[in-house]
């Protein structure tokens, strides 16, 4: 088999709480305190996967990361008086979005032939940063064909890289060279910035890519003051095709001449302030969606609900439909668990570029294979969690228990 787009999805971890640690992703501040459902965000997730196997598409996934983070909470010396952020870092589910695992750069971008991957520190935020040597761990397990893959150490934390969410790759195939994009942004916002310049330069030196086909954008300092905390909510990039909000980049045309100079098939898909708001694109969503090549060649879009529920966002995709433009279909699918934390569909998928006889095959996923997580989801996974619950000691050893029974159903007991 040849190269081709695997999405390997997160699956939701059964300690899935909305504690509002993310300053700057309103969805998460705004669902703070509300009782979580981790039973119900799991399988909205592997409904997703379904659906995008369905579609003909590869579809992989990565397993929620240990916890309770035991480690975390010893370091900071959590007890009863400590602040409950800090307990609930320890807790929290982030590992759910792939996007932020890690940066992939396909084989035909380096220098050395092999697709070469870098978690990101996530530095920014005490509740992400603790994520990635796990994470590492696990990209190692997956993709341990040293022919074919390079797993580094993230870069270090003092310049914050968010991964994947902060890149895009423009190809005429995905297994051809691309020109890859990354968006960092400029700290002094009421905001943090969370992807650092040097950090994106260093990930791009570290995977062998070509200067002459590597771009480097600023991000929108309005942008990220309106709520997009990464790039990937409100730009996403398949193909020949870069789907982008009017206000995403800091200079908007430079950013157009920029990439068409390096790649000069770009097409541009651009959604006017006047049609759709930053503040609608960043409920809805609607630029964190799944830009995916059909097996007809065809693009489809796939959007989170939230895009239907929108007037102004569900008539704009309706008159791009309508129009003779590259994305020919627009799916919306139900994420609501994690979009309540400011996770879309994008945000829930690592894109890996490789031949699926080249990654271990534990983390492919099958028809059956749904089945079999579907099943231990639904009688491991606690149904609700209410804020007040975490810290419990009968919840941990149900989330532990959870995980365990999964690791165990997938033959995967060395993450454990
Ligand atoms: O890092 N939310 C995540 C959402 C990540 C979305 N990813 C992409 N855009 N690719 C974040 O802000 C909320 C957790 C909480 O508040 O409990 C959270 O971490």
């Amino acid at each position: 088999m040849g190269l081709s787009e695997i999405n390997f999805d997160g699956i939701v971890g059964p300690s899935h709480n909305y504690a509002g640690l993310s300053l700057g992703n309103l969805a998460s501040a705004s669902h703070k305190g509300d009782p979580s459902y981790p039973r119900a965000a799991a399988l909205q997730g592997l409904a997703k996967m379904r659906h995008n196997m369905g579609l003909g598409l590869a579809q992989g996934f990565l397993l929620p990361l240990p916890r309770p983070n035991g480690d975390l909470l010893a370091r900071l010396a959590v007890d009863d008086t400590a602040e409950r952020a800090l307990l609930a870092a320890a807790w929290s589910a982030s590992s759910m979005w792939t996007a932020n695992a890690a940066t992939v750069s396909p084989a035909p971008d380096t220098a050395d032939g092999r697709c070469h991957l870098t978690p990101a520190n996530l530095s920014t935020m005490l509740h992400r940063a603790q994520e990635w040597p796990d994470t590492r761990r696990q990209l190692a397990i997956a993709f341990a064909d040293k022919r074919h893959f390079a797993v580094h150490d993230a870069v270090p934390g003092s310049l914050g890289d968010e991964g994947a969410a902060n890149h895009m790759r423009l190809c005429e195939s995905h297994d051809a060279p691309g020109v890859e994009v990354f968006v960092y942004g400029r700290q002094g916002g009421e905001f943090p910035a969370r992807q650092h310049e040097q950090a994106s330069r260093a990930v791009a030196r570290l995977h062998g890519l070509d200067p002459m086909r590597t771009v480097f954008i600023e991000q929108n300092p309005a942008a990220i003051a309106a709520g997009a905390f990464h790039n990937d909510v409100v730009a996403v990039a398949n193909g020949t095709v870069l789907f982008t909000h009017e206000l995403a980049f800091a200079d908007q045309q430079g950013a157009y001449e920029t990439i068409s100079k390096a790649f000069p098939g770009l097409e541009v898909v651009e959604v006017p302030a006047s049609a759709v708001s930053l503040e609608d694109a960043i409920r809805s969503y609607l630029f964190n969606a799944q830009l995916l090549t059909l097996p007809s060649g065809e693009m489809a879009l796939v959007v989170p609900e939230e895009c239907h529920d929108n007037a102004a966002v569900w008539a704009w995709c309706e008159g791009m439909l309508a129009g003779n433009g590259p994305i020919r279909q627009v799916i919306p699918v139900d994420v609501r668990q994690s979009m309540a934390n400011g996770g879309g569909p994008a945000c829930l998928r690592l894109r890996v570029v490789a031949d699926p006889a080249t990654v271990d095959p534990r983390f492919l996923l099958s028809e059956g294979k749904a089945e079999l997580i579907e099943r231990v989801i639904a009688w491991s996974w606690p149904e609700q969690i209410d804020p007040s619950d975490i810290g419990n000691p009968a919840l941990v050893r149900t989330v532990v228990a959870a995980r365990n029974a999964l690791l165990a159903a997938l033959e995967l007991q060395e993450l454990g």
